[in-house]
C-alpha cells in the first residue's frame, strides 16, 4: 500500500515516518496514532502522576471513542458472554463480606441531597444488586436512550473479553496517555492548558460541588453519547471525562524516574508487576489493581481533578461501576514484537495481562 492515507496526514510527530501499519484501518472507527517519544505524567496535580519522564511508544490503531452499549450488545449477542457484575460473587473470594453483598450487582453513584464528608466514599457509592451493563442505574433502569453511550459496569476481564472477540487488545497506560495527549507536549488537558477555552466545554466532567451539586454546565448529569464533545488532535473522542477507561497495566503508585540518557528511555513500557499492584492500605484484600485513565463525568475540581491525560487511578480488577468503561487498540506487528524494551520495562511475566 502506498500514498498518504488520511490517518497518516493526521500524524503530528512529523519527525517520525508514518509506519506501514498506518495505511488502512484494520477495523472501522479506529484512528492511527503515529507513535513517538513524549513526556508522560505530570508534576502539577497528584503525586501518583509524577515524575514526568520520557517514554517512547510505537504507533498503533485506537478506537475513536469508548466502546458503546450498542457495540457491547453485539459482542454479548454473538458470544452469550455474561459479565462479572451479572455473576454471583464467590464467598471464598471475599472473606468477611456481608451475605447481602454476595449477589450479582455493581457500584452505582447516588447523589446525596446535601454536602457530605468527602473522606468516606460510601456517602455516594452504593453496591446495588441487579445493576449491570444493561441496567446501569439499578435493576429498574435500562439502555433506552443510551445505546450510543459508553458501556459501563464492566470489570477488567469483561473489557479483555470484548477486546479479544473484536480482534483488538487493551492499551497500555503509556499508549493511552500518548493517544490522549493528541500530539500536544506536556499540556494539562487533552486539548491544551485551559479547561474551557473561549467558554467551550471540552469534556463531560462534573461542574459544581461534588458529590451533591451537579450544575451540568456541560449538558450531562451522567454519561453522554460518545462524540458529544470535540475530538483531540488525533481525532479521538472522550479521552478525558465521560467514563474512565481500563488499561492493561498493573498499577504502581508512581512513575519511574526520567531516564538520564536518551538511549535508556523506556520503549513500550508495560507498567508494574501484578504483585506490586495490591492496595497497601487494605492488605487483607488480594485483588490486584489495573490503571484507569482519563477521568469521568464524576470528576470535579473540589474532589478529583482527573479529566486529564496524566491522571491515573488504581482500580481493582473485579470492580465495576457506572463511570468506568474502555476502548481498544490494534498494534502493528512491529509494536507487538517490541513490547517491553527499555530499562524500566517489566519482564515477560508481567505482560500476561
Ligand atoms: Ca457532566
Ligand atoms: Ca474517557
Ligand atoms: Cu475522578
Amino acid at each position: 500500500m502506498s500514498g498518504i492515507s488520511h490517518s497518516a496526514t493526521r500524524a503530528r510527530d512529523e519527525g517520525r515516518p508514518s509506519e506501514p501499519g498506518a495505511a488502512a484501518a484494520p477495523q472501522p472507527d479506529m484512528v492511527w496514532v503515529p507513535g513517538g517519544t513524549f513526556r508522560m505524567g505530570s508534576q502539577d496535580f497528584y503525586p501518583e502522576e509524577a515524575p514526568v519522564h520520557r517514554v517512547t511508544v510505537d504507533g498503533f490503531w485506537i478506537d475513536r471513542h469508548p466502546v458503546t452499549n450498542a457495540q457491547f450488545a453485539r459482542f454479548v449477542e454473538a458470544t452469550r458472554y455474561v459479565t462479572f457484575a451479572e455473576r454471583p460473587p464467590k464467598a471464598e473470594d471475599y472473606p468477611g463480606a456481608r451475605p447481602e453483598l454476595l449477589v450479582p450487582g455493581s457500584l452505582v453513584f447516588q447523589k446525596p441531597p446535601r454536602p457530605v464528608d468527602l473522606s468516606n466514599y460510601e456517602n455516594w457509592w452504593a453496591y446495588v444488586p441487579g445493576t449491570d451493563w444493561r441496567h446501569p442505574e439499578g435493576p429498574e433502569s435500562s439502555l433506552h436512550g443510551r445505546w450510543a453511550h459508553p458501556v459501563v459496569h464492566v470489570a477488567y476481564e469483561d473489557a479483555k473479553a470484548y477486546a479479544a472477540w473484536a480482534g483488538k487488545t487493551l492499551p497500555t497506560e503509556a499508549e493511552w496517555e500518548f493517544a490522549a495527549r493528541g500530539g500536544l507536549d506536556g499540556a494539562a488537558y487533552c486539548w491544551g492548558d485551559e479547561f474551557a477555552p473561549a467558554g467551550t466545554m471540552m469534556a463531560n466532567t462534573w461542574q459544581g460541588e461534588f458529590p451533591w451539586e451537579n450544575l451540568r454546565a456541560d449538558g450531562f448529569e451522567g454519561t453522554s453519547p460518545v462524540g458529544a464533545f470535540p475530538p483531540n488532535g488525533y481525532g479521538l473522542y472522550d479521552m478525558a471525562g465521560n467514563v474512565w477507561e481500563w488499561t492493561a497495566d498493573w498499577y504502581l503508585p508512581k512513575h519511574p524516574e526520567e531516564a538520564r540518557k536518551a538511549c535508556c528511555v523506556p520503549v513500550n513500557p508495560r507498567g508494574g508487576r501484578k504483585e506490586q499492584s495490591y492496595d497497601p492500605g487494605q492488605p487483607q484484600i488480594a485483588i490486584p489493581r489495573k490503571v484507569l485513565k482519563g477521568g469521568s463525568h464524576l470528576c470535579a475540581p473540589n474532589y478529583c481533578l482527573r479529566y486529564r491525560p496524566a491522571a491515573r487511578f488504581p482500580e481493582p480488577i473485579d470492580t465495576s461501576t457506572c463511570h468506568v468503561g474502555f476502548r481498544c487498540i490494534v498494534r502493528t506487528a512491529k509494536a507487538s514484537a517490541a513490547g517491553g524494551r527499555g530499562e524500566h520495562a517489566a519482564g515477560p511475566a508481567a505482560r500476561s495481562a
